[in-house]
């Protein structure tokens, strides 16, 4: 990444020009993180179904280019907030599938090592934060960090995704305002899936929230929450707008919720057109028809995306149920390491190479 610090008035590049900077290897890598998401969470459902998934299970099938999109331009020193449907960044930033299925197993290899077999998961060695349920508390958390990079003049930001349902929360407000008025490094990514739980946005709000932006003092952009390159672009340039001490940015991600709430939910209440008419921008197929325009045999890098996954589910049912020895270790820190200190682990970061 670039560690001069740049003067504040650079105006934001247009989405296709930053689109552009992605060469065809980085293309190819969008399109296997979301095949990566894709497949695990398709077979964590299976797992589910089989009884090894204790609890229920979330998934954000429809949605991976608005997790891989965006963790795709941020770099290994930048702070994540990752959200229920966002699996795609935890992958970007490192974690192994092995590890993810694992975590929704409870087992011992699991992120949490059986502390939770659900998705409130973090692993701070890949600049990852451990989510909280109550929604949408990361937003504050994000700020929090961002204030923290600020006050120690650190070229970085933090990113936290959140849901249309959020929006109507007074902590929504909090950390909006909050960021706007200490100008922060922080990105907002909201994911309108047009639904939380049950509840149509028609029913949630007046105005859409990214106009609220504006209301705060910062920048909101409405972007294609299905094309992948569209939100690495947007959350690029917002990065870039940030590290100039441009503040922050509300990144809207319109795209569907393709699936229930979670596992148990058949979502009879959304009408069967309105999944059709989504259907026919999945994003993965919108990724695919660009890298299968690159000569890449696209059939192949599936084929090898599923090997790995079956691999991977291999390792992670032999690992282990924990101790229950162990249950009440890792509840508090012991430690005494500044967690924003280290550089997380990105192996796929725009910024990396
Ligand atoms: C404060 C709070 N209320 C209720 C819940 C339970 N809950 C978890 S996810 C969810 C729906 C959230 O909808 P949205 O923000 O649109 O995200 P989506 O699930 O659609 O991605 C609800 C109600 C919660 N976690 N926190
Ligand atoms: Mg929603």
């Amino acid at each position: 990444m670039a560690t001069e610090t740049a003067g504040r008035s650079a105006p934001p590049a247009a989405a296709a020009d930053v689109a552009a900077r992605l060469e065809p290897a980085d293309r190819v890598a969008l399109l296997r993180y979301m095949l990566l998401m894709r497949g695990l969470e398709e077979r964590a459902m299976n797992l589910y179904r089989q009884g090894k998934v204790p609890g229920s299970f979330y998934d954000g099938f429809g949605q991976e280019a608005v997790s891989v999109g965006a963790a795709f331009a941020l770099a290994p020193e930048d702070r994540l907030c990752v959200l229920h449907r966002d699996l795609g960044a935890h992958l970007i930033r490192g974690v192994t599938p092995e590890r993810i299925l694992a975590q929704y197993m409870g087992r011992e290899a699991g992120i949490t090592g059986g502390r939770d077999g659900n998705v409130h998961f973090g692993d701070h060695r890949t600049g990852c934060v451990g989510m909280v349920s109550m929604l949408p508390d990361m937003m504050l958390v994000a700020a929090g960090m961002a204030m923290a990079f600020r006050i120690r003049e650190e070229r970085r930001v933090a990113l936290t995704w959140f849901g249309d349902g959020s929006t109507s929360r007074g902590d929504f407000h909090e950390a909006m305002n909050w960021a706007g008025v200490q100008q922060l490094p922080v990105i907002f990514v909201l994911e309108n899936n047009q639904y939380a739980y049950s509840t149509p946005t028609t029913d949630q709000y007046a105005v859409n929230p990214v106009e609220r932006a504006r209301a705060y003092g910062f920048p909101g952009v409405s972007v294609d929450g299905n094309d992948a390159e569209a939100m690495f672009a947007a959350t690029l340039e917002a990065r870039e707008r940030a590290l100039d001490g441009g503040g922050p940015t509300l990144i809207e991600a319109v795209t569907m919720r393709m699936h229930g709430h979670a596992a148990h939910d058949d979502m009879k209440y959304v009408p069967k057109a309105l999944l059709e008419e989504w259907r026919a921008k999945d994003p993965i197929d919108r990724q695919a028809a660009r890298v299968s325009a690159l000569d890449v045999d696209v059939d192949a890098l599936r084929a090898e995306v599923r090997a790995e996954i079956d691999a991977a589910t291999q390792r992670a049912l032999e690992s282990p149920m924990p101790d229950p020895a162990t249950a009440t270790d890792r509840v508090f820190y012991a430690g005494d390491t500044d967690v924003l200190v280290e550089d997380g682990h990105a192996p796929y970061s725009a910024f990396a190479r």
